[in-house]
């Protein structure tokens, strides 16, 4: 087999870079809750990687009641607001320094990318610190499909001028490892990701990322 060298490595953001779960989990359970519907945090584990109208909808087939597109998207708005009013808390100090460390580190040998499925990843970066650290964010805001479509992983190669096979993956979604082979890209596996067939690499850690880089 040919050997491949990466040039850039794309990475995830919630989950990945940083833990917004119990934010989104917060967020979600108030609006479930004021529909009568019920929800725990096995259920938002499933809302990983998925965009925020998949995750309604996925939420509200727990329902018998059917919304319109209109109130669903207000739902949404509720949502994502009460998200970011939780999100305004977050600092620097929300990023591992071992991690932010491994991200310098890295950029000087890689391009670096973000990959996200959050419409929200320009506002957390900054609020984190790293806004100015990678080279291309591709987000929610700017794809039709959200994954396991593979349309932010590929623009975001895009963005960097890159093919998928030059950029490595890192993502802690099953939905994410799923998006990332169905565009060509190999990936690595963090956290529950780690289970996924598909994953080229399993990570205990981010900090085990250039190891991985180094063996090819
Ligand atoms: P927002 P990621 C994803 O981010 C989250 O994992 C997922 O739980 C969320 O629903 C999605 O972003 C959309 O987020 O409501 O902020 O646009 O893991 O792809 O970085
Ligand atoms: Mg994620």
């Amino acid at each position: 087999m040919e050997a491949k060298i990466y040039k850039a490595v794309i990475f995830d953001l919630d989950g990945v870079i940083c833990h917004t779960d119990m934010f989104h989990y917060r967020a979600w359970k108030e609006i479930a809750d004021s529909l009568g519907i019920p929800f725990d945090e096995e259920k938002n584990n499933r809302l990983r990687g998925v965009s925020r109208m998949e995750s309604l909808e996925m939420i509200l087939a727990g329902s018998s009641v059917s919304y319109s597109r209109r109130e669903k998207e207000a739902i949404c708005a509720r949502k994502n607001s009460l998200y970011r009013s939780m999100l305004k808390s977050m600092t620097p100090a929300d990023v591992d320094p071992a991690v932010r460390r491994m991200l310098e580190e890295l950029g000087a040998d890689y391009r670096i990318a973000i990959g996200s499925s959050s419409r929200n990843a320009t506002f957390i970066l900054e609020k984190i610190g790293l806004l100015d650290m990678f080279d291309a964010i591709s987000d929610g805001n700017n794809i039709k499909r959200s994954k396991p479509d593979p349309e932010v992983f590929r623009n975001a190669a895009d963005m960097l001028g890159l093919s998928p096979y030059e950029c490595l993956v890192v993502e802690d979604a099953e939905s994410g490892i799923e998006a990332a082979g169905n565009g060509g890209f190999d990936s690595a596996a963090i956290g529950d990701a780690k289970g996924c067939a598909r994953a080229t690499y399993r990570l205990d850690s981010l900090l085990e990322l250039p190891a991985v880089l180094g063996r090819r």
